[in-house]
């Protein structure tokens, strides 16, 4: 593959930029709810995207991110750092501070980070730090080093988030039931939909949940798992069905444990671009009753991201 120029912030090839105009939710989010997974991107004239990026995205900003919070009914967000800004949590963190105290954010740090550097992204809103282990995202970090970020991290009440291929989930298994702190996994360890609820691959991951109360689940992107994909154009907003089993499962087994979120503006799609107001209407699929949404959408994002509130 040609070298990336760290310069050019031309979009790669087939970028899908972000839905423009979302539709309006039918679904009416509880008060106080929290998008607990969006990014921002850049604006890479603003804040560079950086050098060991595997993808140029298009600029995704603040004042758009907050724009669709508010189209969409949210009142809050947790911003988490994107892989194409590496370990340069600027513009995560200049969303956290215009965000009038409504965002707070997980980074991506290296074991080089300095005790002050972390207490200034504690005063910013960073909660937690992210952890990728997608060889299409990011380069190996060897575990050690992880381990040790996580060992400085715990003090500070952070969490860790941990982002991977359910294929990979038995041979990190023992990583991540090491860690000191709360484990936040995204979007359900990625399961692959073609299989049951009930089968193997997804069943190791509710063990891993049911076995380590200190593990919660983003049940977040199912326009990612899905291989039934968005709704006919027939007016139809029950979208993306073929998630709602596996959404549903851990909603119902762990009611405590999960949060949702768009993920906004949602990198690497292929094929198709969600609107974001019919991901909002898959919300009552998974959580189907009051209780069961306010927790998922208020409760366990508040108790984990702005506890003195709660
Ligand atoms: C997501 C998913 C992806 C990308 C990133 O930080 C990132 O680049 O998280 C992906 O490509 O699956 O959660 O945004």
């Amino acid at each position: 593959m040609a070298e990336r120029n760290a310069e050019d912030f031309t979009k790669s090839p087939g970028w899908l930029d972000w839905y423009p105009n979302p539709s309006k939710p039918r679904f009416a989010v509880p008060a106080g709810a929290v998008d607990a997974h969006c990014h921002v991107f850049g604006p890479g004239a603003e804040f560079p995207y950086a050098a060991e990026r595997k993808y140029t995205p298009c600029d995704a900003s603040k004042r758009q991110l907050y724009a669709l919070r508010d189209r969409l009914g949210f009142a809050r967000n947790v911003v988490v750092q994107a892989t194409c800004h590496g370990a340069d949590n600027r513009a995560m963190v200049d969303a956290l501070v215009h965000s009038g105290g409504r965002a707070r954010g997980v980074a991506t740090v290296r074991r080089s980070i300095t005790d002050k550097e972390l207490e200034s992204l504690h005063a910013a809103g960073v909660r937690g730090v992210r952890f990728n282990f997608l060889k299409r995202l990011v380069d190996f970090t060897p575990r050690d080093e992880l381990m040790e970020i996580a060992g400085r991290i715990a003090p500070l009440g952070w969490h860790v988030v941990v982002y991977f291929e359910a294929a990979d989930l038995a041979e990190l298994w023992d990583f991540f039931t090491a860690l000191p702190t709360t484990v936040v996994v995204d979007h359900m360890g990625r399961p692959d939909v073609k299989e049951p609820v009930d089968g193997p691959q997804f069943q190791r991951f509710v063990s891993l949940m049911r076995e380590h109360p200190n593990v919660w689940s983003k049940v977040s992107c199912p326009e990612r798992l899905s291989l039934s994909g968005p709704p006919a154009l027939d007016g139809e907003r029950n979208a993306y069905r073929d998630v709602v089993p596996f959404g549903r499962h851990l909603v119902e087994t762990f009611p405590d444990r999960v949060l949702w979120g768009t993920d906004w503006p949602h990198p690497n799609l292929k094929g198709h671009m969600p609107d974001d107001g019919l991901l909002v209407d898959f919300i009552p699929h998974i959580a189907v009753n009051a209780e069961a949404q306010r927790r998922l959408l208020v409760d366990n994002p508040m108790r984990l991201y702005w506890p003195e509130e709660t």
